[in-house]
């Protein structure tokens, strides 16, 4: 640190952020210049949205320097949320709103000859997640920093992202995400920050000198761990927090000792098997694949993260009994639950804790959340595999589970079968480590992530965890999203309107002030307005597939988006043959007849697994039908469907904001949240959805008739499933019709979609499409027909909105710190 004689100057020459727009300007001509190089002559739009980004981020550096100062010097309890997956999307737009310099960097680049909206069409996606987990992990960030709660996100810095999608011949194709190619302003390399991770090895035990037993891991690879800070601005606030990415480099040691034996290629390649630890995110959403690269990076992001969080509180020379009233540690999914094993590890082996003390400390320390019950999701290791990466982890979680299953021995005396079901251990060939159990003993709380699906884990999947441990430590925290991304940035127009009522931006930071423009709901004024502005966001969306699909879509027509993930719990197969019916059903009117139709765009979007034969089959019919439909004079504008490729978090902050309706229809009890319905209601879209995840609470919320519900109710579906399993029940004759079409080879050849036909019919039909499949239909007519009213319908969409305050993220974290983390907000 610097001598007290020169601290003075230092403190006056401390950096000063821009403050209107010239000083923007200067620092934006410097960047240019300077850090990129370039001058009036050559500098495009990408240059000038890296010279504007470099600006931006010299202004979030020095409020993450308060921040950290500031948090430091106060030095309460921390939240570290451990997330494989934080799917930020684009930082710029989200950085000059929540730092206030959006109007100043707006007029201030346009004087200098640029677009502010065609610099933010620049920047490349973070796309560092799959779906619904990665973004709710984003939205967490920005609003524990929002409602300033100290707390840091530990991630890994993947060099390709998901991957990009494109559609050939219908079907998806996929490349490689390249988002570092020119280079990320918004990260900060920390070099210095470097841990030493190791894996495979051996175990030893020996007695050290009081005669101890203790046990040593040694003689593994070492790969090393550098730091990227990525500056989390919060909202309305100086409080900047951090997302604290890790990437893998060769150690140097390594290297030498290979380069000195005269072996430089290998040493080379050795570097080369390092980095590819932290190269690629896994392309999978709700569905496990136990390779061990997978494994390598979970403990490689672990180990780094809990080695930081460990140092940081050893400063404090506190003792270690205290460290659960500093550290908080939520394990977003099983994903990081070898940080469970890996904390015991570091408090017995390297601290030499009492084995009880150290468990204690563990498990006040962490909070494990479950995002899924489908049992293809739920991550379980091979015992052999994880024995050879982690030897001495293996060792600590057999004894994890040994000291566990004696609490249970003594509890249920003689239950043989029960502890057979909760050991951590399966007793498969070859046996497997189940993480969610490891997740559960290893944590004081459990959540899900939606009512029902709080209410579901603990009557299927966890039922015997709550037998043992009582239902206290199970609890449910619904989910929720930032406003200031999902209202504010998307649809800038709709929350100016909903400002002007409100009296203020406030409801940015306090959702449930929404309320305030309920009474308007019939306003005819008010009306008028609102439903500008939803076309003009259709008319956006619509110049968007212009110019991607080189359709042309009519905006008097409904706009029916269905976009996530594509799988089959999801059901877009079943919303694509609804699309089928409605293009039979047109195809045999009257002209008389087709007068009455609701004209209807379907927009689907959504990426497939690479591996997911039936995803990729779902495309190629949504493809092959639009190829279809939309070529058939007979149908004009009545019908069109529409496949956005590579949807992503950009694609999804213009599609949104555009849709009258959208669709949320996985079969009941599989969906465990959902937060895409969240956004599109907040946008003034009213949703078509099943009894599933947070629709329940959104129905709840903005009362049931301003959402089309549909569809089996969880508590049926076992049931349903049996009956289709054991008896030859007749197909719904709809769908029948709808599969003949299929078969009959309009959308190609009836071959491709063999598998996917089968799936649905007979004993198959795991997700219960048939059986849903006439209310569906029933629940689209309604849409139909009410769409036709369009005061009911706009009063329905702005009471909808005026009832959304729930679903704001700073609420979900405002429950997590109350209720899990034990956190207060550091006063500004
Ligand atoms: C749920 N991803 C949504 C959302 O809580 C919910 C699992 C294993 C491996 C890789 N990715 C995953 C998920 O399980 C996932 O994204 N779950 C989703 O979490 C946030 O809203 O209903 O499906």
């Amino acid at each position: 640190s610097i001598p007290a004689a020169s601290r003075d100057l230092w403190q006056q020459l401390a950096i000063k952020e821009f403050t209107d727009k010239e000083s923007f300007q200067k620092e934006f001509v410097r960047h240019v210049e300077t850090t990129l190089a370039r001058s009036m002559y050559n500098c495009d739009d990408l240059a000038a949205y890296l010279a504007a980004s470099q600006s931006i981020r010299d202004r979030l550096i020095v409020a993450w320097n308060k921040t950290q100062q500031k948090q430091t010097t106060k030095d309460q309890k921390r939240i570290y949320y451990l997330s494989l997956e934080f799917l930020m999307g684009r930082a710029m737009d989200n950085a000059m709103l929540n730092a206030g310099v959006k109007e100043i960097t707006k007029s201030g680049v346009d004087d200098l000859g640029f677009k502010i909206e065609d610099l933010l069409e620049q920047e490349p996606d973070a796309a560092l997640g799959n779906g619904g987990l990665g973004r709710l992990a984003a939205c967490f960030v920005d609003s524990i920093a929002s409602t300033n709660y100290p707390g840091w996100g530990y991630g890994l810095r993947y060099q390709y992202g998901i991957f990009k999608q494109q559609i050939v011949d219908g079907y998806q194709v996929e490349s490689p995400d390249y988002w570092l190619a020119f280079s990320n302003p918004w990260e900060i390399p920390r070099y210095e920050i470097a841990v030493d991770v190791m894996f495979y090895g051996y175990t030893r035990k020996y007695t050290n000198d009081e005669g101890k037993t203790v046990s040593v891991w040694e003689g593994g690879e070492q790969v090393q761990a550098i730091a990227y800070d990525v500056p989390v601005p919060g909202y309305d606030t100086e409080t900047t927090n951090n997302l604290r990415l890790w990437a893998s480099k060769p150690t140097r040691e390594f290297d030498f000792e290979k380069f000195n034996s005269g072996d430089y290629e290998s040493s080379v390649s050795e570097s080369q098997k390092a980095e590819t630890i932290s190269a690629v995110l896994y392309p999978n959403d709700n569905f496990y694949s136990g390779k061990e690269l997978r494994l390598k990076q979970q403990y490689f992001w672990v180990a780094a993260s809990l080695n930081d969080i460990v140092r940081r509180f050893k400063k404090s020379n506190r003792p270690w009994s205290d460290f659960s009233d500093q550290v908080a540690i939520q394990l977003n999914d099983t994903h990081p639950t070898i940080a469970v094993v890996e904390l015991q590890r570091i408090l017995v082996d390297m601290e030499g804790l009492e084995w009880d003390k150290a468990w204690d400390i563990v498990v006040s320390t962490f909070g494990y959340t479950n995002h899924t019950v489908l049992p293809e999701a739920l991550e379980k290791w091979p015992v052999p595999l994880f024995g050879n990466l982690l030897p001495r982890h293996l060792e600590i979680i057999y004894n994890i589970n040994l000291f566990f299953l004696q609490k249970v021995e003594k509890m249920f005396p003689k239950d043989r079968d029960m502890l057979a079901r909760v050991s951590i251990i399966e007793e498969s060939s070859p046996q497997q480590v189940r993480m969610a159990y490891l997740a559960i003993i290893g944590s004081h709380k459990v959540n899900g992530v939606a009512e029902l699906h709080s209410d579901l884990i603990k009557t299927t999947i966890f039922k015997d965890f709550v037998t043992i441990y009582g239902s206290d430590k199970f609890m449910n925290v619904t989910n929720g999203i930032t406003p200031r991304r999902w209202l504010h940035q998307a649809n800038p127009k709709l929350s100016e309107l909903i400002a002007s009522k409100v009296g203020s931006y406030k409801f940015l930071k306090d959702l449930n002030l929404l309320k305030k423009i309920e009474p308007f709901a019939k306003d005819p004024e008010f009306q008028k307005k609102w439903t500008e502005i939803k076309r003009f966001n259709k008319a956006r969306l619509a110049a968007h597939i212009k110019k991607h699909n080189g359709i042309d879509v009519s905006l008097d027509a409904l706009f029916d988006v269905q976009v996530k993930r594509i799988h089959e719990y999801k059901r877009q197969q079943m919303n694509i043959f609804s699309v089928i019916h409605r293009y039979i059903t047109i195809k045999a009117m009257t002209a008389e007849e087709k007068k009455e139709v609701t004209p209807r765009v379907c927009i689907f979007g959504g990426k497939s697994a690479p591996g997911y034969y039936m995803a990729k089959t779902i495309i190629k019919l949504v493809n092959s039908v639009s190829e279809v439909v939309n070529n058939d004079a007979d149908i004009g504008d009545l019908l069109k469907v529409v496949f956005i490729a590579d949807y992503n978090v950009s694609k999804a902050e213009v599609i949104i904001p555009a849709s009258d309706i959208s669709q949320h229809i996985s079969t009941a009890g599989t969906e465990a949240s959902g937060t895409s319905n969240m956004k599109f209601v907040l946008n003034g879209g009213l949703i078509l959805g099943t009894v599933d995840g947070a629709n329940i609470e959104i129905t709840r919320e903005v009362g049931e008739e301003n959402i089309f519900l549909f569809g089996h109710l969880a508590e049926s579906v076992d049931d349903l499933r049996h009956q289709r399993r054991f008896n030859d029940l007749p197909l719904n004759p709809d769908l029948q019709k709808v599969l003949d079409v299929i078969d009959s080879g309009v959308f190609g050849d009836k071959d491709i979609y063999g598998s996917l036909v089968y799936s649905v019919t007979g004993s198959r039909d795991y997700y219960l499409v048939s059986d849903d499949f006439q209310s569906y239909l029933e629940a689209q007519k309604l849409v139909d027909k009410d769409f036709k009213d369009q005061t009911t319908w706009v009063s329905r969409s702005i009471t909808a909105v005026a009832n959304m305050g729930f679903f704001s993220s700073d609420r979900a974290i405002d429950e997590y710190a109350e209720s899990i983390w034990n956190i207060e907000p550091v006063a500004n």
